[in-house]
């Protein structure tokens, strides 16, 4: 079976490296069209009406071009980032809108390209797009909203959520890294469109990848030449495939319900420009592969067509589709003909994402201030030194272990705005406090208060539970099902140890961990990695998934979770490598696969090889006091790094009088023995630590 699926995969992957040509990027709104009618049968007849009226618009009138006025739909564009090269520039996003603007007005340089068959078929389509310059809430705006937020990594829809402007008034654009929708066809999905029939209030607009926004910045080194957001808009005006349906019928009832474009039988890769795939159409043409409808390479497309002009002005003429984007009240509410100057809106992160730093390390911050250009830059920085700073990206330096504020004001001649977030920076001791061995069982309620740290997204992400644990009354739980985007990363951050203090004996970091799959192949990923700099840079230990151990059976079950200790697997992961830092920092990282929560419990360091002899009698390892005594007295342990098995007292005979084996903590513990109706005599205390007997002898009084 193994060995078979071993096949299969290398098969895969042969045939994957031979067919790199045919992974395809495609458009995702296909797939989300046909997902949103199957679960709401109120868009699927909206779906069908929509059909049956672009099937009504007469055939004189799809081929008849008239110039019109222009029609203008307000934009916004949401870019929801991680301060990576998702989070574009505004040139980007500029460079867009003048694609957008050219194609949708048949202003763009390789109109020349159209083939001559073609060129009489072409259409201005009356329309242009501007930056929104008043938002929902009357303040002044670029048109760019900018959002940090995980969920730019796959949450698809969920980014929606985030932040959304009035869908009848702006056109919603999510700008973003990675979309999980399967492309079907080994490439990526590069965007996807609601259709004006399956539009509502929460989902409208277009999510598209930040690298095929425009032509410049990120998307320079891809030829798609901003395309793919001019196919994704004229798809939310009401455009379809050329290709839907394949070649299809009659040209007015099947395919995009238009005629002038030639039916094509599978979507046009590349710039194919001999290929005629139906010949079903009458004069038979080539596939029009110039159709910014069509899937061919940006650079190849350069056409509209008079009948999909005409599809689209039905659109924008009727009110349950778009004709309030472009009416008056729109315009007036997002001010699109007005040019304000807006007040900058501060925003800044560190170079590299660096949050946590050493004593006497120093820290970059990245201005990311938008919405405006800023004039004045004023920084505080508690805990850092200077503590002040006028620059747009200044670099401090914290001296002193603790967890500090950021503060940024920007301004310019319209006035100010101020970003504060709390706790920003962390800075570690060059010598931790918690001394190895060190279990950590997550008991303390606050402990992601200041000594852990968990990232989260939205409602998931790590979080502390005590409705399942493996020990004690809490653990720990990455939160994740099926609305926990693929791909989403949710890290836990350890406080620091001291390992030095188990040197030489071979430590090892152990915790328990409980998982089942929700679905078949598809499992969620633990991922193990240290740091000696203070989270300046992470190692990875070791990523554990279903097949090595992030579950202790393979049983596929849905929102499971553990509830009893078998479900809990041990994993020891050596880390000798490590054993003379004495700032060891771990960070457990899930790995979303939209399926189930990942559990942690009892984080452990701890040495495999006892401590020597040696040691552990140069320790003063515990007093007794009073002794002698009258058979009540208290015992100090202060064990430190050793480890305890038991404590038993016996009398001189050997026979043990009683047992203590409770769970010593590391540090001070201290006990009260009270021994009722002990005969007067001599005892011994025997403290069983790392296996070697320490005795110590009392008195008891008559
Ligand atoms: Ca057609
Ligand atoms: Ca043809
Ligand atoms: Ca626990
Ligand atoms: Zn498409």
């Amino acid at each position: 079976m193994i060995k078979n699926r071993n096949i299969i995969l290398a098969l895969l992957i042969i045939l994957s490296a031979l067919n790199l040509m045919a992974q395809h990027n495609t458009c995702g709104t296909d797939k989300y069209t046909s997902d949103i009618i199957k679960s709401d049968p109120e868009i699927q007849k909206r779906y069908n009406e929509y059909n049956e009226n672009i099937q009504k618009i007469s055939d004189n009138e799809k081929k008849q071009f008239k110039k019109g006025t222009t029609r203008t739909i307000p934009v916004v564009f949401h870019v929801i980032h991680t301060y990576g090269s998702e989070n574009i520039t505004k040139a980007q996003i500029e460079d867009q809108l003048r694609i957008l603007n050219e194609a949708y007005q048949r202003q763009n340089a390789d109109t020349v390209n159209t083939r001559s068959i073609f060129k009489g078929l072409a259409a201005d389509m009356d329309i242009e797009f501007k930056l929104a310059r008043k938002d929902q809430n009357g303040n002044c705006t670029e048109g760019i909203t900018r959002t940090f937020s995980y969920l730019t990594d796959g949450g698809d829809d969920a980014v929606k959520n985030i932040i959304r402007w009035d869908y009848r008034k702006y056109l919603n654009i999510w700008v973003v890294k990675n979309i999980a929708m399967d492309a079907g066809s080994g490439g990526r999905v590069l965007g996807y469109a609601t259709l004006p029939s399956s539009t509502n209030s929460t989902k409208d607009g277009i999510v598209i990848l930040s690298d095929f926004v425009g032509s410049i910045g990120t998307a320079t080194s891809n030829n798609y030449k901003g395309r793919t957001l001019v196919h994704e808009v004229g798809h939310w005006l009401g455009l379809y495939h050329p290709f839907q349906g394949g070649c299809g019928g009659n040209c007015n009832n099947s395919g995009d319900y238009v005629c002038d474009t030639p039916p094509v039988k599978e979507p046009s890769y590349g710039c194919p420009n001999t290929n005629n795939t139906c010949s079903n159409d009458f004069p038979d043409q080539l596939d029009m592969i110039e159709n910014f409808m069509d899937y061919a390479t940006g650079s190849c497309q350069n056409m509209f067509t008079k009948g999909q002009k005409a599809v689209v002005d039905y659109s924008l003429g009727n009110a349950n589709y778009r004709a309030q984007n472009i009416s008056t009240a729109a315009h007036n509410a997002t001010g699109i003909f007005t040019n304000p100057s807006c007040t900058p809106i501060a925003d800044f992160n560190t170079s590299n994402n660096i949050i946590t730093v050493c004593e006497k390390g120093s820290v970059t911050f990245k201005d990311y201030t938008y919405n405006a250009t800023a004039t004045t830059y004023s920084w505080t920085f508690e805990g850092g030194t200077p503590s002040t700073s006028s620059s747009s990206n200044p670099t401090i330096t914290y001296n002193t272990a603790g967890t500090y504020k950021v503060t940024l004001t920007v301004s310019n001649a319209t006035g100010q705005n101020t970003k504060i977030v709390d706790k920003m920076i962390t800075v570690i001791a060059a010598e931790s406090q918690l001394k190895s061995p060190y279990t950590e069982g997550f008991e303390n309620s606050q402990i992601l208060n200041g000594f852990w740290k968990a990232w989260e997204a939205g409602d998931y992400g790590w979080r502390r539970i005590t409705t399942t644990k493996y020990e004690g009354v809490a653990g720990m739980q990455a939160y994740i099902d099926a609305g926990s985007a693929s791909n989403t990363l949710y890290s836990l951050v350890s406080d620091n140890f001291d390992l030095s203090t188990i040197k030489g004996r071979s430590p090892l970091l152990k915790f328990r961990v409980a998982y089942r799959p929700a679905v078949a192949n598809s499992t969620e990923v633990l991922t193990i990695y240290v740091s000696t700099n203070c989270g300046q840079t992470w190692l990875p230990l070791k990523a554990i998934s279903n097949a090595n151990g992030l579950g202790v059976d393979k049983v596929i079950e849905n929102g499971w979770q553990p509830t009893m200790q078998s479900h809990w697997n041990e994993i020891s992961l050596d880390i000798t490598k490590y054993e003379s830092t004495k700032n060891l920092i771990l960070k457990f990282e899930a790995r979303s696969r939209s399926g189930n929560s990942i559990y942690l419990d009892n984080v452990k360091i701890e040495a495999l090889l006892p401590a020597k002899v040696s040691e552990i009698e140069n320790e003063n390892l515990f007093q007794v006091y009073p002794n002698p005594n009258n058979g009540k007295f208290n015992i100090v342990i202060n064990h430190g790094k050793f480890k305890i098995n038991d404590l038993k007292i016996t009398d001189i005979s050997g026979k043990v009088i009683t047992i203590k084996d409770s769970n010593y903590q590391n540090g001070a513990n201290e006990s009260k023995i009270e021994l009722d109706n002990i005969p007067a005599g001599m005892y011994f205390i025997n403290l069983n630590i790392e296996n070697k007997i320490i005795t110590k002898k009392i008195t008891v009084l008559p």
